[in-house]
């Protein structure tokens, strides 16, 4: 038996433990307070008797090999806590992978008895839409004055976001986090909402001097009974498998085509003549589609 097929079976038997943490994404640029935030508020959770386990999503370089933030040592009181667990998802090369792993280590975390499963994104990219398709609660922190502000941080994140967090509310930042705060406020006001019955929360906080940090906890609490008692959680957790899923059929087929050279430079030819534009995505799939399937020659099938 392979290896693959073995870490198959074993996550398949876990399947039916898991399913009980409460699922949460942060997000943010690099430097907006990440790590900071969650070591503060999971010694914050931990102390309330709950369980931890926090996946970073780890910018690995491709040229070093090596992690470049080396998150770990920023969380380096969490990761002495019993009640924690952190653990660095290397980023690798392709975002499916990313997924794949991040998703595979939830899957283990929660059969394992975690309460909680806290995925750290690295905020550039895809990533945060990848998350977002992964968790109950999308946390959006936001830096204030840092070049973080209404223009330079990306709409799509603000609409995927249940809870906006300004962050290092204190000292010299105060007063620009209360204008941050103010400024999202009206921001989120005049976007249309990811639920009709759950507005996105906004917030701001200190992780360092601990202000605020009861409060978006409470607010993060009080989401998911909202989101349990209206049923819209058990509905979401159908949504995250569905896409899983689905991203798994696009991966899987990805990988298939690059095993086989022929259809690998095939699948070159065709993305090139895309972007050139001379050809149509669609007609182009297809094309690719055919010859995977040995139909290359043949007459379409209907
Ligand atoms: N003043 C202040 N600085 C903070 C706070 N939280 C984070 N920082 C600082 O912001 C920088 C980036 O924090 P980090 O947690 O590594 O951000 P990440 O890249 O989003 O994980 C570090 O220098 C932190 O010390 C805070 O609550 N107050
Ligand atoms: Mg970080």
């Amino acid at each position: 038996v392979s290896d693959v097929a073995h870490g198959e079976a074993l996550l398949t038997a876990l399947l039916p433990a898991a399913g009980h943490a409460l699922r949460i994404g942060i997000s943010g640029a690099p430097g907006a307070g990440k790590s900071t935030f969650i070591e503060a508020w999971g010694e914050l959770v931990t102390r309330e008797g709950k369980t931890l386990a926090v996946l970073a999503i780890d910018p690995t370089s491709p040229r070093s090999g090596g992690s470049i933030l080396g998150d770990k040592t920023r969380m380096a009181e969490l990761a002495r806590n019993p009640k924690a667990f952190i653990r660095a998802t290397p980023s690798g090369a392709s975002p499916g992978g990313v997924a794949r792993r991040t998703r595979e280590a939830m899957l283990l975390a929660e059969a394992a008895g975690f309460d909680i499963v806290v995925v750290e994104t690295v905020g550039v990219g895809q990533s945060e839409t990848t998350v977002a398709e992964m968790v109950d609660l999308f946390v959006l922190l936001v830096s204030p004055g840092s070049g973080d502000d209404l223009q330079g941080i990306k709409r799509g994140a603000m609409e995927l976001a249940d809870l906006v967090l300004i962050t290092k509310a204190d000292g010299d930042l105060a007063p620009a986090a209360t204008r941050a705060l103010a400024d999202y406020r009206a921001a989120l006001s005049l976007m249309r909402p990811k639920y009709a019955d759950m507005p996105a929360r906004i917030a701001k906080v200190s992780a360092l001097a601990g202000d605020g940090m009861a409060e978006a906890w409470t607010v993060m609490a009080g989401l998911e009974a909202q989101m349990r008692a209206s049923g819209h959680l058990k509905r979401l957790r159908m949504e995250q498998a569905r896409r899983w899923f689905w991203s798994e059929v696009e991966a899987v087929l990805k990988e298939a085509i690059a095993a086989e050279p022929r259809i690998a430079a095939r699948a070159v030819e065709l993305e090139a003549a895309v972007l050139a534009n001379r050809a149509l995505p669609h007609a182009s799939a297809r094309a690719l589609i055919r010859a995977f399937r040995g139909l290359d020659g043949r007459e379409s099938p209907p």
